[in-house]
């Protein structure tokens, strides 16, 4: 990110989790309940383990927020972890504490534990799983929190909805138009699997029933979204300044994620070139509105040529299934060398739903850098003169 810039610290059973973040300009309005109901989403979903009952996460705002608005200083979040109290000699910081609980000494494939464990050179694989672990993004959703609430100072929205768990599918409408994203948000709030289809989310939770009864789990396949994102964001002159690809790689780092398309996607291999393109069209006046160009399809996902196109940016992403397993698989324990069945932690089942929560933040984030770097300035009051510059040049083109 260029003009955001986002940093995270926090062990999973650590006392607390904190997070900066910085370039937020002042006059944003933003107060705790913004980011809690993020939070709350995030920990929401069908499949989750027994940490979620322990936890209920809530923000404190700690710094760069007075009176309800942002001062344009960097602004400091922590959330606490609830479990620390479970936890305060096996995670204590003092010398004094070493020994309290055994080491993780089996690796679960799939995990970062063996490759963390060669890497910072330990023999107690907790040193690694603790911050490896998705508990991270619950401070990830809480910044993207303060994104959107900037985002939507310029009618900007970020959504998604779950679209696959394991082998339950959900066939969804070919053109995603804003009105159709938008019910289907609304619809996927409803849901225990954040599914807007009935009956999909019913199969979701049957199948997810089943894996928890065979101790095993499951990833999935969701969508996250983002309407209202005018023309021009990202750019095509240089690698590092195209949104799909700042887009794809703040998905790609969340735990698990192991794909991520925009617009069709992988479809897009079987299909000819003229499926594929968004044809091109021009009105004079629609509604009230225009002059302005316009697209009857989406394929290409809201983005060409590593510009945001004035269409609803859409983004599917794919989850593996979670690697801790409670039938565990085989390893090797570090120690003394010997095969032996990997190491069973408490975890979740399916975390897809959450994961898409965790998702929209991330593009939070990367939307509203683009956005800041495109019409920046220090005050919410100088960026929508510049936006409203620029949109008044666009429509005049
Ligand atoms: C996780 C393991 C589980 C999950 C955790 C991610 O935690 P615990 O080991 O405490 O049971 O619940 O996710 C969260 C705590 C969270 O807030 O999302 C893992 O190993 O990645």
């Amino acid at each position: 990110m260029q003009i955001i810039r986002i940093l995270s610290a926090g062990e999973s059973h650590g006392k607390n989790l904190s997070g900066i973040i910085e370039g937020i300009p002042s006059g944003i309005p933003l107060s705790p309940d913004d980011i809690n109901v993020d939070l709350k989403r995030r920990q929401a979903g069908y499949g989750r383990g027994g940490r979620m009952s322990i936890e209920s996460d809530r923000a404190d705002i700690l710094s760069g927020v007075r009176w309800g608005k942002t001062l344009g200083s960097p602004i400091a979040v922590s959330i606490e972890n609830k479990d620390w109290k479970n936890w305060q000699t096996g995670m204590s910081i003092f010398r004094q504490d070493e020994g309290a609980i055994p080491p993780v000494t089996r690796p679960r494939p799939g995990h970062a534990d063996l490759a963390g464990a060669l890497k910072y050179h330990t023999k107690d694989m907790r040193d690694i799983l603790e911050r490896s672990s998705a508990r991270e993004t619950a401070i990830r959703v809480a910044l993207g929190a303060v994104a959107k609430k900037v985002l939507a100072e310029f009618g900007i929205g970020v959504g998604s909805y779950v679209a696959q768990i394991g082998g339950a599918r959900f066939k969804q409408k070919d053109v995603l138009t804003e009105a159709a994203l938008a019910k289907m948000l609304s619809a996927a709030e409803k849901s225990p699997v954040r599914c807007p289809d009935r009956n999909a989310s019913l199969t979701m939770v049957r199948i997810i029933d089943k894996a928890i009864a065979d101790r095993n789990t499951l990833g999935g396949i969701f969508i996250v979204f983002a309407t209202g994102v005018p023309t021009g964001l990202g750019s095509h002159i240089q690698w590092d300044r195209k949104l799909d690809g700042r887009l794809a790689q703040a998905i790609m780092s969340i735990q698990a994620i192991k794909g991520v398309a925009i617009g069709d996607g992988f479809a897009m291999a079987a299909m000819p070139g003229s499926a594929v393109m968004d044809e091109i069209f021009y009105a004079k006046s629609y509604k009230g509105h225009g002059p302005f160009f316009y697209r009857k399809t989406n394929h290409a996902g809201g983005i060409e040529g590593g510009m945001s196109n004035g269409m609803p940016i859409i983004i599917t992403a794919v989850m593996k299934p979670i690697p801790t397993l409670k039938k565990p698989l085989k390893s090797v324990d570090v120690i003394s060398k010997t095969p032996i069945s990997a190491a069973y932690e408490r975890s979740d089942t399916c975390a897809v739903p959450a994961a898409a929560v965790v998702a929209e933040a991330m593009t939070a984030l990367v939307i509203a850098d683009a956005f800041l770097e495109k019409f920046g300035g220090d005050s919410r009051r100088e960026i929508m003169l510049n936006f409203r510059n620029y949109m008044r040049a666009v429509k005049s083109y």
